[in-house]
């Protein structure tokens, strides 16, 4: 098989990525489709009607991801390819879709230059990758490789909407969301492609990354609860100020990261105030952190360091505290075999590559589990993501494609992927 004839149509993936960034939140800066949205429903409806005109079975599983199925001279446990077309608030419009649309393109280009696979090719958007306010990220992989349980379905957001009702209102059974539909079958293989996110390839002009880990990832929501007064009549020593104690914490993160090693990030993100009037001593904030690194060991050990001190902080402010953690998934490494397969690939086709970690989260964490997964990367400029400035060009998300169907090719030509890989079969 000439894998160069696979080269994907640039053009036709261009107008396509572009398409798809019209459905998006009208008054939002950037792009935002967020898991359960309606610019979220129209654009999944979009993705199966390009996934049916390339030829694909379309089917959304009982977790809710929509899954095109190419079948292969043989059948067998299929090949998985695919990301998400959901976006953070005011996100761009690479992150996922690039996975997604570039995965659409390979099997376009399998059926036009007559190249049937061994092995049934699986397309899939994941329901819900960015993180959601119930239940952390990557609802669909989640869902599908058997990692949630029934508590998940009651974790309420801090709109006190619980997870199972609104996946109801969005049309999800979520019990389907409970059937490790995936956990049940044996797979041949994943490989995603996505945006670096990051700004190494770029920094050292390199067209490919091949990951070698996802980073784990740790997450809190922190309820502070003082009390409300009024701000001009309130001594300060006789105050319960939830924000002042929520400020302190967001230090402790702060500080927590910094002295991390090399890989490690504490971010908080979100802070709600309450009642968040000018002239009103806060009652409760709600405080949304993360804390990430290839550093398991580092990363074991946040939790006791960083709730010791916040609970201290709250405490001399005579505040309340309520942490209730989550981890999206500890530190993934990606199958060797798919490394090595797609760096040959790579070699193949003339792209400089480097083999490199992941600092951001993506579904590959969860396929990991169930067959030999692996991802590849093409460059971020500046390495924004998550903001409208993200960006990728044409012919290096055209390289990434290209890339993406002669790894999945070889990947097809191997009995087995991965002989030592110790997970079901
Ligand atoms: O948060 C992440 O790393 C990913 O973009 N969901
Ligand atoms: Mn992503
Ligand atoms: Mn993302």
């Amino acid at each position: 098989m000439n894998v160069e004839l696979l080269e994907p149509d640039r053009e036709r993936l261009w107008s396509e990525l572009h398409d798809l960034a019209r459905l998006s939140e009208a008054d939002s800066a950037g792009w935002t489709r967020r898991v359960f949205s309606e610019p979220y429903r129209a654009a999944r409806d979009w993705v199966r009607g390009r996934m049916r005109d390339a030829g694909l079975a379309v089917t959304t599983d009982p977790a809710g991801n929509i899954v095109g199925r190419l079948p292969g001279r043989h059948g067998g446990p299929p090949l998985v390819t695919g990301s998400h077309t959901d976006t953070v608030e005011g996100g761009g419009r690479f992150d996922g879709v690039v996975g997604v649309l570039g995965a659409i393109e390979v099997v376009r280009r399998l059926r036009e230059t007559g190249t049937q696979l061994d092995h049934d090719l699986l397309v899939v958007d994941f329901l819900g990758e960015e993180v959601n306010p119930y239940s952390g990220s990557c609802l669909g992989s989640q869902a599908a490789t058997g990692v949630l349980t029934a508590d998940t379905l009651d974790r309420t957001g801090v709109d006190g909407k619980r997870l199972g009702d609104v996946a109801t209102a969005f049309g999800l059974d979520p019990d389907g969301l409970l059937a490790p539909t995936w956990a049940m079958q044996r797979l041949h293989g994943y490989l995603e492609l996505h945006i670096e996110q990051g700004p190494t390839l770029e920094q050292r002009g390199l067209d490919i990354g091949v990951v070698t880990a996802i980073v784990g990832i740790e997450r809190f929501l922190a309820t502070f609860i003082g009390r409300a007064d009024h701000a001009g009549t309130r001594r300060m020593g006789d105050r319960r100020d939830a924000l002042v104690a929520a400020a302190k914490a967001v230090l402790t993160v702060e500080r927590e990261g910094c002295a991390g090693p090399d890989s490690a990030v504490a971010t908080c993100g979100a802070l709600r105030i309450e009642p968040g009037a000018e002239n009103v001593v806060p009652g409760r904030a709600l405080l949304a952190a993360e804390f990430r690194s290839e550093d398991q060991t580092w990363l074991s050990g946040v939790r006791r360091r960083v709730v010791d001190e916040i609970a201290r902080h709250s405490a001399e402010n005579g505040v309340e505290l309520l942490v209730d953690w989550s981890a999206d998934n500890p530190v993934v490494p990606t199958n060797p075999s798919v490394q090595n397969l797609a760096a040959a690939a790579a070699d193949e086709l003339g792209a400089s590559w480097l083999a490199m970690p992941s600092g951001a989260g993506h579904d590959a964490a969860h396929l990991a589990a169930r067959c030999p997964a692996g991802m590849i990367f093409v460059p971020s400029r500046d390495g924004r993501s998550h903001c409208p400035d993200e960006w990728t060009d044409a012919a290096q998300i055209a390289t990434g494609v290209h890339l993406l169907a002669a790894s999945l090719v070889r990947m097809d030509q191997q009995a087995t992927v991965d002989t030592e890989f110790a997970g079901p079969r």
